[in-house]
């Protein structure tokens, strides 16, 4: 059965929490709930992380290969800095969607850079939690096309 991965960075956690002018009020797990459904009307099975942790990240994105057909990758602020989240998702050559809850090109200058992007199939932002089900969608038709 296709695996789908779904890893989510720094302060993701916090949605639906703290600054719902900002981000909203569904929170991850609303999102963790509305990804499964979606992963499930495909008939695919969906793993749904979040850390806040760089290093850890690495470490979840190294251990998707074998495990895993596809990540979806939202990685907060670490989009904008990581180098080291870049690499980890070219060493296991699996096909990464950058995903966005914010459209960054329509926020801060600095949101605008990412190195995720660099290595990533696609980019999906600016459509709040509904992204999540959209990068599904993607990834699955993604795969099927490369079948
Ligand atoms: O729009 C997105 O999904 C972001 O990845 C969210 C990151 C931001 O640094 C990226 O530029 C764009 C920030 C996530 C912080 O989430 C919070 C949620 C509630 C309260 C505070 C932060």
């Amino acid at each position: 059965m296709t695996s789908l991965l779904i890893l989510n960075g720094p302060n993701l956690n916090l949605l639906g929490q703290r600054q719902p002018e900002v981000y909203g009020t569904t929170t991850l797990s609303d999102i963790e709930a509305m990804s499964q459904a979606k992963a499930a009307s495909f008939s695919v099975g969906l793993e749904f992380k979040q850390s806040n942790s760089e290093g850890e990240m690495v470490d979840i994105i190294h251990a998707a290969k074998g495990q895993h057909d596809g990540i979806i990758l939202n990685a907060g602020a670490y989009t904008h800095t990581s180098i080291a989240l870049m690499d980890a998702v070219s060493s296991v050559e699996l096909p990464v969607i950058e995903l966005h809850l914010s459209n960054i090109h329509a926020r801060e200058e600095f949101r605008h850079k990412s190195y995720v992007a660099k290595v990533a199939v696609g980019v999906i932002c600016g459509f709040g939690a509904v992204g999540y089900e959209l990068a599904v969608e993607a990834m699955v038709r993604h795969l099927r096309a490369s079948e």
